[in-house]
């Protein structure tokens, strides 16, 4: 039988996307794995509004959508810079994505994320109640917690991160490290994705903060003892499943289906964002056209890449570097009747974009970096099953973990690339079955709310302060 949950929960996270309603319009992975916990559970999602104003005010924007009440409140301008821009998006995201040559370090940055932690925490904690659950997300607000501790919360207080966690060798190079560390010691349970970032964490509280392990994922650091544990986020396949056999998957397949001409069809969505590893699919496609000459002109490769973040200047080179290479590719290979790559920069709703999915023969989810990568997820939700397609996933994804009957490769490398883009069109149709039957059935078992329920559970579990 069901079991009603007892408590409220407080989702909170940098920014608020409440659910837009049947077809999911552009909403993101994690917006509709939030809009799914929230309808179980009563409760709010607090977060930034996404508008700036002259003087900080803490007023609250109170809505209710779809049985998902929001709360959210807008920032100064300098907040958006260092805190957003800065701290967030030029600091944390580039290094916990592996790429030091992109991170950096600027004290205003760090002064600024700060002071936006300790808004919301001013600004959240009267909409807090005794009982609550309280969830925080991702890497914008790991110190909110300890703000929160110090405003006098006694709650039930969770973290979840949504990226890489990484080694420790190259956490140390963030100055005052350790300090961002122990803020995640304020919260009850803290979760990665995969083990591969739980066991980096570890490594960084054992080797540098003396912290002791316990049973069930216990950390001790002090006197604090907090639950740190993996648990993968999944889509909330079902409604997925649904999407991909709707009239708008359906117009979208045909469309797909009448511009390839008889050609398979290879299909990437990403955010624009240089953690997902385009620039180096775009070359292992080109080596792919190179190497097989007979294979041009039976293939079309449609990459779909909304931009993200532009006011930061890496993302604005990133595209600028996509423009040029798609650019080349196109010019060296394309006939009067054939472009080898549509590269399309811009967002597509939820049903089309299932209907895309549905349509590719192959997809090229070949991120250098990922926390999980939900793309991954959502092909193969939406794939036929009596005549699937095939994943080529890369092994830095945390999907890799679990979707390991994908093609799996190593996305630096041009040449596995292609022998990858491949060996999937080749793949016989049992095949094909057989390997995406696997995959689907931990995308069915190990969907959104079986995440939420392993995370909420463990927050559930901790005795109240
Ligand atoms: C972070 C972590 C982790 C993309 N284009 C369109 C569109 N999307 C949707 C996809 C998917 C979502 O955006 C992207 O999710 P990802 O997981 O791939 O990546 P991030 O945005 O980087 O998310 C990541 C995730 O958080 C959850 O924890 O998996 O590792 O980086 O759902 O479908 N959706 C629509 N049109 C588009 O054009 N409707």
């Amino acid at each position: 039988m069901e079991r009603l949950p007892l408590s409220r929960l407080i989702i909170i996270s940098n920014r608020v996307q409440p659910p837009t309603g049947e077809g999911g319009g552009n909403q993101g992975g994690l917006a509709v794995a939030l809009s799914a916990a929230l309808r179980e559970y009563s409760g709010l999602w607090f977060g930034w509004s996404g508008e700036t104003v002259d003087a900080f005010t803490g007023q609250l924007n109170l809505q209710r959508a779809h049985g998902v009440t929001t709360a959210t409140v807008d920032l100064e301008e300098h907040d958006f810079d260092e805190y957003y821009n800065g701290y967030a998006n030029r600091t944390l995201w580039p290094l916990f994505h592996y790429r030091l040559d992109l991170t950096r370090f600027e004290r205003g940055f760090e002064g600024g994320y700060q002071r936006v932690n300790e808004r919301f925490a001013d600004t959240v904690v009267p909409l807090i109640e005794p009982d609550d659950l309280v969830w925080v997300h991702d890497y914008h607000l790991i110190p909110l917690g300890q703000e929160l501790r110090a405003r006098g919360l006694g709650n039930r207080l969770g973290f979840f991160l949504h990226i890489p966690w990484p080694p420790t060798q190259l956490l140390r190079s963030l100055p005052h490290h350790r300090q961002l560390v122990e803020a995640l010691f304020a919260y009850d349970v803290v979760g990665f994705h995969t083990e591969e970032w739980l066991e980096s964490f570890l490594h960084y509280a054992t080797s540098l903060m003396g912290a002791t392990l316990g049973e069930d994922g216990r950390v001790t650091v002090g006197d604090r003892t907090i639950r740190a544990i993996s648990c993968p986020i999944g889509i909330d396949t079902e409604s997925f499943v649904a999407a991909a056999t709707s009239e708008g998957a359906l117009r979208a397949a045909e469309r797909m289906r009448a511009s390839r001409a008889g050609r398979s069809l290879l299909v990437g969505v990403d955010r624009l964002d240089y953690s997902k590893g385009l620039p180096e699919r775009f070359l292992g496609y080109e080596r792919f056209l190179q190497q097989r000459p007979e294979c041009r002109a039976k293939v079309s490769f449609l990459q779909i890449a909304p931009p993200s973040r532009e006011t930061v200047d890496t993302y604005l080179e990133i595209r600028a570097q996509l423009d040029g290479l798609s650019g080349r590719v196109n010019g060296e290979f394309a006939e009067l009747d054939w472009v080898p790559i549509r590269y399309v920069n811009k967002g597509y709703g939820r049903e089309t974009l299932a209907g895309i999915y549905r349509a590719a023969r192959v997809a090229l989810v070949t991120p250098l970096r990922d926390g999980m990568n939900l793309v991954a997820k959502e092909f193969v939700a939406a794939q036929d099953p009596a005549d699937p397609g095939v994943l080529v996933l890369s092994r830095f994804a945390g999907a890799a973990h679990q979707l390991c009957d994908a093609l799996i490769v190593n996305p630096h490398s041009p040449d596995e690339l292609a022998e990858a883009i491949n060996t999937a069109l080749q793949m016989p149709r049992e095949e094909r079955i057989a390997r995406w039957r696997r995959m689907m059935d931990n995308v069915v078992e190990e969907d959104v709310l079986w995440w939420r329920r392993r995370f909420t559970d463990a927050l559930e579990a901790v005795t109240a302060a």
